[in-house]
């Protein structure tokens, strides 16, 4: 569809909701709950006759050719309406330089909850104020990619999740979710020829985000993570020169202050992660990040909770709003841990829940309600894009 068409469209479709004829998007305000949708296994075709929201973009296969030598994915890219996001002064800034702030949640481990990648709960996602959605693929746990996981299962799952995260208007994190393997050198290689064959197959998609290692840990330095990154960042930009690339740093994705004081240099769009947990962290490692910041470092906190660190225990609140209102003073992007229903704090469904899509209040757990309030006033008071 031409830009023209797709206006047209998304015009006739919220005249159509305005006069109660076409099904708004679904939103956790206590509303009676949507119709349960189909399980994440359903063929996306039948995905795609839900209708989106009257902002997002339909595909346009003509602008969009697939990747040469990539696997075509089984419908075409979708142009991104902020366009392509980049990094310019130490900002997340969007195709015309505009600073962006990005909101959202990541995924639990996609080899145990694949259910939630389909399109109407990215739909959802969108509808609450999210703007980007985080593809968390463990690599050393049980079940994950490196230690007998299903590869292709899980890289089909991330071909999808990034095609729903497109037509839904929601960035998408690709996250190579290290955690017991420590050091990210540990799996090399594997993360080589993921990289190379994931960039290839999402070359064309403008709203993909590289996460290249989630939390280094066990006592490794940054020159090793530095040496890892500078492995893994050419074999991504072969294939797509462009995507924003985000680095782990030491102790958990916590030490920016070492990447601030020797960053990589040789390519652009790099950024850094920070990540938190507000029962846990305080004004101390806060403080860490503040210094990174105000020393120009690019910072994405690609996962935070508003629970312990174990991603469970009682909630802070009080800490919680701390570290957002920091967050919101720099402008940083900030994404939620995590959509599941799994019985710990952390996850925003409740265990009783199982929906797929569709979520009302009552689905939600109480991070879940947290966080569908902060999206939803962050989205009323600021521009999202
Ligand atoms: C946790 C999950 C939990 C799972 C555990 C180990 O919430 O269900 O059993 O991993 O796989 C992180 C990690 C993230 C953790 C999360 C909470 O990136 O994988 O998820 N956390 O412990 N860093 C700090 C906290």
């Amino acid at each position: 569809m031409k830009p023209r068409t797709v206006r047209l469209a998304a015009l006739l479709l919220a005249l159509l909701m305005l006069a109660g004829c076409a099904p708004a998007p679904s939103s956790p305000t206590g509303a009676p709950a949507a119709p349960e949708t189909a399980p994440a296994s359903a063929s996306p075709t039948s995905m795609a006759s839900v209708a989106p929201p009257a902002d997002t973009p339909s595909p346009s296969p003509a602008d969009t050719p697939a990747p040469e030598g990539a696997e075509a994915p089984s419908e075409a890219p979708v142009h991104f309406p902020s366009g392509r996001l980049r990094v310019q002064d130490g900002r997340l800034v969007d195709a015309a330089g505009q600073p962006v702030q990005l909101r959202g949640v990541s995924t639990h481990g996609l080899a145990w909850f694949p259910q939630y990648v389909n399109q109407d709960c990215f739909n959802d996602l969108k509808s609450w104020g999210a703007s980007v959605v985080r593809l968390a693929m463990y690599t050393a746990e049980n079940g994950g990619y490196c230690v007998g996981g299903d590869q292709e299962g899980l890289k089909s799952l991330i071909r999808d999740g990034v095609r729903y995260a497109a037509e839904a208007g929601l960035y998408a994190i690709v996250d190579w979710h290290i955690l017991s393997d420590g050091d990210p050198n540990t799996y090399l290689e594997e993360a080589k020829a993921f990289f190379r064959e994931m960039s290839a197959d999402l070359a064309g998609y403008d709203n993909v985000l590289y996460e290249i290692c989630n939390e280094p840990n066990g006592g490794g330095t940054w020159s090793q993570i530095k040496a890892y990154a500078q492995q893994i960042i050419p074999v991504i930009r072969e294939n797509d020169p462009g995507a924003v690339i985000i680095v782990g740093t030491p102790n958990w994705s916590q030490r920016v202050n070492e990447a601030a004081a020797d960053p990589i240099t040789g390519w652009e769009n790099i950024m850094y992660t920070f990540h938190f947990y507000a029962a846990t962290h305080g004004a101390n490692i806060r403080q860490l990040l503040v210094n990174a910041l105000d020393a120009g470092l690019p910072v994405f906190v690609t996962e935070y909770g508003i629970c312990a660190a174990d991603g469970n225990g009682a909630l802070d609140e009080a800490q919680a709003a701390q570290w957002i209102d920091a967050l919101d003073r720099y402008g940083v992007s900030y994404v939620a841990w995590n959509l599941s229903n799994l019985n710990e704090s952390s996850a925003i469904l409740k265990p009783s829940c199982s929906k797929t899509s569709g979520f009302t209040t009552d689905d939600l757990s109480p991070s879940g309600q947290w966080l569908y309030n902060m999206l939803s006033s962050a989205q009323s008071t600021q521009n999202v894009p």
